[in-house]
């Protein structure tokens, strides 16, 4: 039996900022649905971050419709969890969970086990830092629930970073989730990663499209195939996506980086979005440089000023380790400083802000996590 395995597809990205790259996310999950469909899978997992907002446009719930509807024909079940992009922190219903009213998929993030022929699903929904020590009972719960059932594949869908994977940051670490799974079917880290959990495989497919600039050009989905006494994973690689190129050069050397970057156009494939960091002294006009390269990249002039001793201004350090430890200062609290850096910032900025940031400092209290 083998099942499909796609992670944060970003829906609704750029949309209202620039219409060519929305497109690319739409593209990707598409080529994905594609690759489910030939490859006839049993069943799909979407381990959260299906939409890029949690106050979608319409064009990305049409997406995703179209594309779910499309399984259900084929008699593919989507079974989903919802990530931080997905959940509003106004208490409401998650655009996604119209899915599962409409009867063409399954929420699994709710810790309830789902019996799909010879396996059994359950997940979670993404939990914040502050909830790490309700997320680890959840964890243990549904390990307890699923293996209740016998003689089947169990799998369990979380949108979490964990800790002592690489370098990754998470909510909670690798070693607090329970072992008893064949397939840990992860979202959240944008990077393809694979890690064994007891007797289990874990996997992160990455992103089906790139966001954030660092994120890997290169993405991928999961066919996993559950029939052997280990899981097999097969990696399928998308290629609707939008090529990146980053170059650095100096101001005089600009002119002659053009002109190479004109005469490199490789016809076919889509516009590559282009990142130019070019050293000067001073500030520049950078737009017709943007403006002769426009027609074939995506183009971004980004300046890199030098100082006047001829020193080079640094790239900017780690700024989110240097906001917590100044914030840790001034509050005297780690956890708390975290708190409000990553969690109450983000619902402050929001539009609704006084409903969503008061909710979430009112349940913080009630539940009387950070003391
Ligand atoms: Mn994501």
């Amino acid at each position: 039996m083998i099942i499909g395995h796609m992670s944060d597809t970003h829906l609704g990205a750029y949309a209202g900022k620039d219409d060519e790259r929305e497109q690319d996310y739409y593209d990707a999950f598409r080529e994905a649905i594609e690759v489910f469909v030939k490859d006839h899978v049993k069943l799909v997992i979407h381990s959260g971050d299906i939409l890029d907002s949690p106050k979608p446009y319409g064009t990305a719930m049409k997406v995703l419709v179209e594309g779910v509807k499309l399984l259900d024909e084929r008699g593919i079940q989507f079974l989903f969890t919802l990530g931080e992009h997905d959940i509003s922190n106004v208490p409401s219903t998650p655009h996604p969970y119209l899915l599962d009213v409409l009867g063409v998929a399954k929420y699994v993030g709710t810790g309830e086990p789902v019996i799909i022929d010879d396996v059994v699903v359950a997940g979670l929904h993404k939990h914040k830092r502050v909830e790490r020590e309700m997320l680890c009972k959840k964890l243990d719960e549904v390990a307890r629930r699923v293996s209740q059932t016998d003689g089947k594949r169990r799998i369990v869908v979380l949108h979490q970073g964990l800790t002592g994977l690489r370098e990754f940051v998470g909510e909670i670490s690798k070693d607090d989730i329970p072992a008893g799974f064949d397939y840990y079917a992860m979202g959240h880290f944008h990077v393809p990663y694979e890690f064994r959990c007891g007797k289990g495989l874990g996997a992160y497919p990455g992103a089906t499209h790139w966001v954030d600039w660092d994120d890997p050009e290169t993405t991928s989905i999961n066919l996993v195939d559950l029939s052997g006494d280990e899981p097999r994973i097969n990696i399928v690689r998308l290629k609707t996506v939008r090529p990146k190129i980053e170059k650095d050069t100096k101001l005089e050397e600009l002119d002659g980086i053009l002109q190479e970057l004109a005469s490199s156009i490789r016809e076919n494939r889509k516009k590559p979005c282009l990142l130019l960091k070019v050293e000067t002294d001073r500030p520049f006009d950078p737009r017709p440089s943007e403006d002769s390269l426009k027609n074939h990249y995506i183009v971004t002039i980004r300046q890199v000023l030098k100082k006047v001793g001829g020193e080079v201004l640094q790239e900017a350090p780690d700024v989110n380790a240097e906001l917590v430890r100044l914030t840790e200062n001034v509050i005297g609290d780690k956890d708390k400083a975290e708190f409000a850096l990553f969690e109450l910032l983000k619902a402050l900025s929001d539009e609704d802000w006084r409903k969503g940031a008061l909710e979430l400092v009112w349940n913080v209290f009630k539940e009387g996590k950070l003391k």
